[in-house]
């Protein structure tokens, strides 16, 4: 109803005229350093559509889905296909070690799916963090030519609303849903000073997520290369991160300030209720049991 109701607002390429004065007062929209925040009600999706559809964008997603991680694949999938950049051209990679499972989705004309092998590994820990080396290789190797922009997400998680063109950006960050009201003291970030994940007392402006990232491909790259060579330089010197590759890449948006933020509404999770100034939840991680889908 709500995309009917902005499309027909639309209509004759009419839209709503835009306020410098009007607009939601319960959220903050713009960072310090002037960076949108994006909000339900702080953008219209139909006008911004028509912006990127004359640029003929693709937009390529990555979905690590190993051991029986590969459970939460087909409903990621079912519902990327409802609701991520529904009308553009749409890559997802998907990295998995049975590829033979993965489920057969119907995809729409524009969007397809990629199945890249990739190995187990004993401790979740590495499987969750050797993603920054899959996308720094896979960026290297295959996505130059015909990829703008690229999305890392979790594969435990489900669309449940629009993600569309409003979310491209430069460097895009995720704020994390659960500590978005917190003293910034309070963030999990990595207090070991001989990390290179390190974030000292008094430092930081939001915790982002690590299940959600994206932007340019130049971006992520960077980003990708900088977050691994931390986390293996740390490995050398047995230091793990507190949050694996989520502290490096909380360290990287500190010194490199991401270009677009995205609110919680962009990956909430499904145990908590929905905040009041969260009027739609669009992305969210599932509940799971860690003891029972993890390796160990
Ligand atoms: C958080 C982050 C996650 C990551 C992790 C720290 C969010 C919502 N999640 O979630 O991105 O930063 O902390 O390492 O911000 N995976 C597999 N097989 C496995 C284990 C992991 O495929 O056996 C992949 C899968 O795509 C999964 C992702 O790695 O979604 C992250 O692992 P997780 O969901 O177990 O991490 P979690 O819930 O601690």
């Amino acid at each position: 109803i709500r995309v009917l109701f902005s499309f027909l607002e639309y209509v004759d390429g009419r839209y709503p005229q835009p306020s410098i004065t009007q607009g939601r007062t319960d959220i903050v929209s713009v960072t310090p350093w002037l960076a949108p925040v994006v909000w339900e009600g702080t953008f219209h999706p139909v006008l911004l559509d028509s912006i990127y559809q004359k640029r003929n964008i693709t937009v390529a997603a990555t979905v690590f889905a190993v051991g029986k991680y590969i459970r939460f694949l087909k409903d990621f999938l079912e519902t990327a296909e409802q609701h991520f950049f529904v009308g553009f051209r749409v890559k997802v990679y998907v990295f998995t070690d049975r590829p033979n499972e993965v489920p057969k989705v119907k995809m729409a004309a524009g969007r397809e799916l990629v199945v890249h092998s990739v190995p187990n590994s004993k401790r979740w820990q590495e499987i969750s963090a050797r993603r920054m080396e899959i996308i720094q290789t896979l960026i290297e190797e295959t996505l130059n030519k015909d990829v703008d922009y690229i999305f890392c997400l979790d594969v435990d998680s489900k669309f449940h609303s629009r993600w569309g063109t409003e979310s491209l950006g430069e460097l895009v960050a995720v704020i994390h849903p659960g500590y978005y009201k917190d003293d910034r003291s309070k963030f999990p970030y990595e207090r070991r000073p001989t990390s290179r994940a390190y974030v000292a007392p008094g430092e930081g402006d939001f915790y982002y997520c690590g299940g959600a990232f994206g932007g340019v491909l130049a971006e992520v790259h960077q980003l990708a290369q900088t977050c691994r060579k931390n986390f293996e330089d740390d490995a050398k010197e047995g230091i793990e991160a507190a949050w694996q590759e989520e502290s490096h890449l909380n360290r990287y948006m500190l010194l490199n300030k991401p270009s677009k933020v995205l609110s919680p509404e962009y990956l909430w999770q499904d145990f908590k209720a929905r905040n009041a100034e969260v009027l739609v939840i669009r992305f969210s991680g599932v509940i799971k049991n860690y003891n029972e889908i993890r390796p160990n």
